[in-house]
């Protein structure tokens, strides 16, 4: 990989990224709207904001590889959303057609599908259920992604990412938990191989509970180390839950309980 483009390169996941991916391109770019640190050897750091085409079409040139993490990673106004993920997915998309069309790892969410109850197994056939509008922007991000390998052969694959922290918080993260060196093994597994399409898989580790199927993407080579049963005392340690509490039900968890934004 010649030239790696990283959008959201100041957020969690981005900066967690940057330091892993150290040295694994000749060029890593890295990008976002707010600050970053200064670049470091074999980096470039672009500023920019993804709700402006042009900016954004610049920032993809030369680019061989895109992980796109940037836009609200929360729900949020519909403003917000909108321009953060919603116009910003699309220009990264349109940039990428626009520059020969790199491939790009689009970071979705497991709130594109939240609204399916827990007692359901899910695989990249199972329709979208989104549980928020940023989960209704994540099915949009990844319809995008269908439209722009269909139309214009622009490779990319959607990673309905469950929760990729340090260590899960909760019950339900002990199912949707996604080690930080499982999520650095599956960007790789995804530039590794030779044809991408447009595919979709679950962002998870090996958990013992798991909601995912993740076999119809087996070609890309994803296999997960890790798991959140290390972390399961600490967890089976914290208050029990209602079950009855939508919270509980729903795989998204607090994010298909809340109520809307704009009330
Ligand atoms: P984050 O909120 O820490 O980082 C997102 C970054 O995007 C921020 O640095 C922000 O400044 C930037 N951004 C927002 N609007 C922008 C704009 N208009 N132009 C340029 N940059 C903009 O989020 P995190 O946790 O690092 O997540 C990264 C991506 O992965 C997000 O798209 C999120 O929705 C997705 N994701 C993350 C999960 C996780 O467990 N961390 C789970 C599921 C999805
Ligand atoms: C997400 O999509 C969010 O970006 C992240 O902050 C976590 O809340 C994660 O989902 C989750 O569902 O745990």
């Amino acid at each position: 990989m010649k030239r790696l483009l990283i959008t959201g390169a100041a957020g969690g996941l981005g900066s967690m990224l940057r330091k892993r991916l150290a040295g694994y391109a000749d060029i890593l770019r890295l990008s976002d709207v707010a600050d970053m640190q200064a670049a470091g050897p074999g980096e470039e750091v672009v500023p920019c904001d993804l709700t402006d085409l042009d900016a954004v079409t610049e920032l993809v040139a030369g680019c061989n590889g895109i992980v796109h993490l940037g836009g609200r990673s929360i729900e949020d106004t519909w403003e917000i959303i909108l321009n953060s993920n919603i116009i910003g997915t699309y220009n990264l998309f349109e940039a990428a057609r626009r520059n020969g069309g790199p491939r790009i790892i689009f970071a979705s969410s497991n709130h594109a599908i939240g609204f399916h109850p827990r007692s359901e197994k899910l695989d990249a056939s199972s329709p979208q259920r989104p549980d928020s509008l940023y989960g209704v922007s994540k099915c949009f991000g990844e319809n995008l992604g269908s439209y722009y390998w269909d139309k214009f052969r622009v490779e990319n694959v959607a990673v309905r990412i469950g929760s990729c922290l340090a260590e899960p918080r909760d019950r339900r993260m002990m199912a949707t938990y996604q080690s930080e060196a499982d999520f650095e093994r599956m960007v790789k597994a995804i530039f590794r191989a030779s044809r991408v399409e447009h595919t979709v898989i679950y962002g998870v580790s090996a958990n013992t509970e798991m909601w995912w199927d993740n076999s119809h993407a087996d070609f890309l080579g994803y296999q997960p180390q890790d798991t959140s049963e290390v972390f399961r005392d600490k967890i089976e340690a914290q208050p029990p839950v209602d079950r009855d509490d939508p919270a509980v039900i729903f795989q998204g968890g607090g994010f298909a309980k809340a109520g809307h934004f704009e009330d």
